[in-house]
């Protein structure tokens, strides 16, 4: 018997050296909120598990409109280039906190609310940015003054007007639940590219200390005050050179879920793979490390003009390090686009970039992905 769990010992220390049990284990990564529901927990293992061999395309306000067109049903730019919708869908929040009917984009919020429904209907995924003024100032959220988070973070003077923000934000969760009265999971990506300094939450408007007591205070509050736990809480940071650069900001394992950062292409392509594959690298050491999910939680090259832009830049670097999505930026209108639609020059390569098996749309999930596990 002694021997026999030896072998079994030294059997595991080679799987573990070899790498094998670092996935087998991160096959059965939980989020952090100890209190996740069932659907959460499934998406998040499900999502650990796919992201070992493929990537999963995500566009924002996919359905809402695309170059051309709005709010028409069914449409999607993605669908109508592929003939599948993207398999995971981003919204934004921004003016939420102001009562708005509208996002800060013109979307309704309730077109939103339904949006998600669908999502989860069908088994995509939805995710949630939030550009919100500053609960100081009232200026937009590209404001850069240097003493708003200091003022609402608990302790501070305007600590109650960021709580409004808050119980806004619940009401509207409260909102998404599918047919059994279950609360739609979603990732939560708040106080995001805090490594640049144009949002007023950025690096250099407020300190690490401030940023973290922030960003726990608002996951506390969510989760235990306002009770949400369908939240999938992403990190995803801007620019950054070194590992120090990329956690000084970190709140903590017991805060986030997937880790990631922002990246789009200005002209250079080169210069673009490699600033990729040098955030990529710190990335994966910090996501083994923290057992924490990989995504490129922004991306693309406005308006596209390279016609194989996908499968020569893009497709190589999210092959190469694990990622668990991608998210294109939205099809506003001809001058600000950053997914094709028919017609488009790289229409053609984008096809390519779908049917390569690496890739996940929505025509590969199915809404089991929040009930069993993979
Ligand atoms: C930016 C641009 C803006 C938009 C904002 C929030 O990158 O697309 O036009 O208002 O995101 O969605």
């Amino acid at each position: 018997m002694n021997k026999l769990w030896k072998v079994i010992a030294t059997g595991l220390l080679f799987l573990g050296m070899t790498g094998t049990a670092v996935n087998l284990f991160a096959q059965n990564v939980l989020p952090a909120d100890k209190n996740a529901t069932k659907e959460t927990r499934i998406l998040y293992s499900n999502m650990q598990k796919l992201a070992q061999t493929n990537v999963i395309f995500g566009h924002q306000d996919d359905l809402a409109y695309g170059v051309g067109w709005a709010y028409e049903k069914g449409r999607s730019d993605i669908k109508s280039v592929t003939g599948s919708y993207p398999g995971l869908y981003g919204w934004e929040l921004g003016h939420l906190e102001l009562d708005s009917a509208k996002n800060l984009d013109g979307v309704p919020f309730k077109n939103i609310i339904s949006y998600v429904k669908e999502v989860y209907s069908r088994g995509g995924i939805n995710e949630f940015s939030w550009h919100f003024n500053d609960p100081v100032t009232g200026a937009t959220a590209w404001s850069t003054p240097t003493a708003t988070v200091k003022q609402i973070i608990p302790g501070g003077d305007h600590h109650d007007a960021f709580v409004k923000y808050l119980d806004k934000f619940a009401v509207f969760v409260n909102q998404l639940k599918g047919p059994k009265g279950e609360m739609i999971p979603v990732i939560f990506r708040p106080l995001h590219e805090h490594t640049g300094s144009w949002f007023w939450w950025g690096k250099k408007e407020c300190t690490p200390e401030e940023y973290i007591a922030l960003w726990r205070f608002t996951i506390n509050y969510l989760r235990e005050t306002k009770r949400l736990h369908n939240l999938i809480i992403a990190y995803s940071a801007a620019d950054y050179a070194t590992e120090n650069d990329y956690m000084e900001r970190y709140p903590g394992d017991g805060y986030v879920d997937i880790i990631g950062f922002d990246a789009y292409m200005a002209k250079d392509a080169a210069k673009f793979k490699q600033d990729l594959d040098n955030r990529y690298q710190i990335l994966e050491k910090v996501a083994q490390e923290h057992h924490k999910l990989p995504a490129l939680t922004e991306a693309g090259y406005q308006s596209i003009p390279d016609p194989q832009w996908w499968t020569n830049v893009l497709l190589p670097v999210i092959s190469q390090f694990k990622t668990s999505y991608v998210l294109t930026w939205r099809n506003w209108k001809e001058e600000h686009y950053f997914a094709p639609y028919p017609g488009q020059t790289s229409e053609a390569d984008f096809k390519k970039f779908y049917a390569d098996p690496k890739m996940i749309f929505q025509n590969k999930l199915k809404p089991s992905i929040y009930t069993k596990n993979l």
